[in-house]
């Protein structure tokens, strides 16, 4: 049973040159891990909040680390306990969602490592009580998002996230050589047409003189080019409405559009029947209701309609977001919550409730963190939602699926 011996952290500069904080955790048995974390653009408004970098670090080389140096590392769900107690705030603002969380991951990797499992392998266990059989392991399919906007870039696109979806029959290896495909043919035909190829947060390309119609037309060209859509290849939306919500109306600009809920879903309505979109995350800002209840309504038999803001990996706003009627699916991000134990209680409520889990990154990331393709595999999410196949930030998460995947596939 190793013990927590000392609990470390300095700052670390992440994908978007923000300071983020690295976390190193010893175990009495001599196993040193570290564990930073990740940071959003387009933040829901209770999603635990991340303290400054200085201040962080302090508190977890000091407070967190007092608390903690002597307990059973095995023991997460006290470790988390411990944390969620010290910080006594829904939101995590004493504390801070990103010191509490680097040190809740960083314990999970360090026990992983002590007791020479794979770091899916343990946060299984913690997840279902059992390691997986390895010959039964579930891949998540990936979500390629090919074309940025929002607050992930200064495009005057409107809407976040583009993405590609390879069919869910496919092998990991195969999902990822058609979002590579995809990606390089999108960037040909950019070039090609004039348009600037220089990418935004999540590697996504992010040129001027889009429209989210302009946008699909563009990526379902580059996908028809190698594979068929509709059949081996879908598509997705991050709308990420709230960064286009403004006194109760939606203003999309770049189409001179300023609408009412109900004219968004009829626009929504309107681009699901002409494109093979299969995902739409975030259709409305997190207070919408309404708009929320009347998409569901709508479109909930057709495709994956996925909340993010809405419900910010918390379980109780995920209950209100059931008992409404207001999405089939869900984003997971373990730093929109703080700890480890509670992404679990999500995800556990997500699933007895027969959702769609999307576990994701966030478009401030790290090259060195993999946790999340663990984490997907830990739960046997649906889908991993990692950005372009380009960056090493978004990178290390496919490759850490495809290190997975040939280690068990000799
Ligand atoms: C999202 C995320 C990740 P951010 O909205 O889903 O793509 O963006 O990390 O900026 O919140
Ligand atoms: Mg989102």
């Amino acid at each position: 049973m190793p013990k927590i011996q000392l609990i470390k952290c300095h700052k670390n500069l992440n994908s978007r040159g923000d300071w983020t904080i690295d976390t190193v955790i010893h175990l009495d048995d001599g196993t040193v891990v570290s564990q930073t974390v990740p940071e959003g653009a387009s933040k829901g408004e209770l999603e635990a909040i991340s303290i400054p970098v200085e201040t962080a670090v302090e508190i977890v080389s000091h407070a967190i680390n007092d608390a903690l140096v002597g307990e059973d590392a095995e023991d997460q769900e006290k470790i988390d306990r411990i944390l969620i107690d010290m910080d006594g705030t829904p939101n995590k603002q004493h504390l801070g969602g990103n010191s509490m969380l680097s040190v809740s991951l960083g314990v999970a990797k360090a026990v992983a490592e002590s007791r020479k499992l794979e770091l899916y392998e343990h946060l299984a266990f913690l997840y279902s009580g059992r390691v997986p059989d390895t010959s039964f392991l579930k891949f998540p399919t990936p979500l390629f998002n090919v074309i940025n906007g929002g607050k992930h870039a200064s495009n005057g696109l409107s809407f976040q996230e583009f993405m590609v979806i390879p069919s869910t029959s496919k092998t990991i290896v195969e999902a990822l050589e058609m979002g590579t495909s995809v990606y390089k043919t999108l960037k040909k035909n950019l070039e090609e047409k004039g348009f600037s190829t220089g990418v935004g947060d999540e590697g996504g390309f992010a040129p001027e003189g889009l429209t989210l119609p302009r946008a699909l037309e563009l990526i379902k060209s580059a996908a028809g080019e190698n594979f068929v859509v509709g059949t081996d290849i879908f598509f997705g939306l991050d709308a990420a409405a709230e960064s286009f919500h403004h006194q109760d109306k939606y203003v999309i600009p770049e189409e001179s559009l300023e609408l009412e809920p109900s004219q968004l879903n009829d626009y929504y309505e309107k681009i699901l029947n002409e494109y093979e979109i299969i995902y739409l995350e975030d259709p409305f800002y997190e207070r919408d209701y309404k708009g929320w209840v009347d998409a569901y309504s709508r479109f909930s038999k057709k495709i994956m309609l996925v909340a993010d803001d809405l419900v910010v990996t918390n379980a109780k706003l995920l209950e209100a977001t059931i008992s409404k009627k207001m999405a089939n699916s869900v984003i997971v991000k373990p730093n929109q919550v703080g700890t480890l134990s509670e992404t679990f209680d999500f995800i556990r409520l997500a699933r007895n409730n027969k959702m769609s889990i999307i576990v994701s990154h966030r478009s401030g990331d790290t090259a060195e963190d993999s946790f999340i393709a663990d984490l997907a595999i830990a739960v046997e999410a649906d889908f991993l939602k990692a950005g372009s196949p380009v960056r090493g930030e978004r990178v290390v998460k496919y490759n850490r699926l495809l290190d997975i995947y040939s280690d068990i596939n000799g």
